[in-house]
């Protein structure tokens, strides 16, 4: 039986005797070591986090499950959230299971097909907001405040609570703090969470130092790293397509007391570094998941030292939510062919020009 995130560390949450101890299997992702990308980067021990693997395929459940218990503990009648596709795929899974009405914003034609898919089968009240993700924010932000619905974006402080638990689960895995960890930033939350878990254990005992932030804007919506909000943000990752993230002053704080960076990939590092991902680690993820390994690959290329660091990129969202993007974005050849053994064998002895990519 799976202990899930309120179980496993209900003593580092805000947990009270009339808090619903509910999960859906969310936590307990797993951690795995590079086998390929780490030693062509001269890193000896580079790490997965797998995000991908939580119920709703996202980080986001970790947060959600903390945001669902205490509303439901507060007695409130409804969540709601803005999203980029994943935040709202989890809320309506943890709306649904625990019966509680669930509406979430999203921007109109911007979000994943998988994730639309998840917030309507999990039968969800959907929104599409003729704008960006910032827009709706705003929107459910005002809603909230006059109305007595629980808002579960992650300026729902029990959100960044629950996803501190992935900080957690690596120093547990690893017996100490990593001394690097490479993260996407979209809204921010999940840095900040990040870096309080990590903070509130190394204050505990459980480990001997904390780790350098590193997180990563693309290019085209990288108001942290331009310092002022990006009116109409841009980028294939559509996960962190936002221009204006509440969480941004603790991002800042995150990098600042890590000694971190905060960070731009462009486009076209993210794409090289999610087909690298899936076809030499196995690994495949969303795009603005992939943005933390593209801004590993960048910081390398600058000459970053990774001798003898341990280092963790952090997964974000499994690639199955937006399976359009890796038919479009990912050179790989497909044979058609007869149901016909000569043909099969014709295939595959005919030499094909790129059978075999070398360049990822
Ligand atoms: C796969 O779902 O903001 O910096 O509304 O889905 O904590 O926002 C998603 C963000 C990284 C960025 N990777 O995390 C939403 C939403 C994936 C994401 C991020 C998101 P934050």
């Amino acid at each position: 039986m799976v202990e899930g995130v309120l179980r496993k560390y209900g003593q580092f949450l805000p947990v009270s005797s009339s808090t619903p101890m509910i999960t859906l299997g969310e936590g307990d992702t797993p951690l795995v070591k590079s086998t390929r990308l780490g030693n062509e980067l001269g890193c000896d021990e580079l790490y997965f986090k797998l995000e991908g693997c939580n119920p709703t395929g996202s980080f986001k459940d970790r947060g959600m499950v903390v945001a669902v218990a205490k509303a439901l503990e507060a007695g409130s009648k409804a969540i709601m959230c803005a999203s980029t596709g994943n935040t709202s795929a989890s809320a309506a899974a943890y709306g649904g299971r625990f019966n509680i009405s669930t509406i979430v914003l999203v921007p109109k034609g911007e979000i994943a097909s998988g994730k639309l898919a998840q917030a309507m089968a999990y039968g969800a009240k959907i929104l599409a907001v003729n704008g960006s993700f910032d827009h709706a924010l705003s929107l459910v932000r005002t809603f909230t405040n006059n109305h007595p619905i629980t808002l579960v974006n992650s300026v729902n402080p029990n959100r960044i609570e629950g996803q501190k638990t992935a900080g957690f689960e690596i120093v547990d895995s690893l017996g100490d703090a990593p001394d690097y960890v490479f993260i996407p930033v979209g809204n921010a939350g999940n840095i900040t969470a990040y870096t309080k878990g990590f903070v509130e254990y190394h204050a505990l005992g459980f480990s001997s130092k904390t780790p350098k932030m590193m997180g990563f804007q693309a290019e085209g919506a990288a108001p942290i790293v331009l310092g002022h909000p990006v009116s109409n943000p841009k980028t294939v990752a559509s996960a962190i397509r936002i221009g204006n993230p509440a969480s941004w002053e603790s991002a800042l704080a995150a990098r600042d007391q890590s000694g971190g960076v905060i960070d731009t990939v462009s486009d076209e590092q993210i794409l090289a570094a999610y087909s690298l991902l899936a076809s030499r680690e196995g690994i495949f993820c969303e795009p603005a998941s992939a943005a933390a390994f593209a801004g590993l690959v960048k910081l390398r290329q600058l000459g970053l030292g990774l001798a003898n660091q341990r280092v963790v990129c952090i997964i974000t969202g499994t690639g199955l939510k937006d399976p359009d993007l890796a038919a479009r974005s990912v050179q790989s050849e497909i044979i058609e062919i007869e149901p016909d053994i000569r043909e099969v064998e014709a295939a595959l002895m005919t030499p094909t020009k790129h059978s075999r990519r070398e360049d990822g």
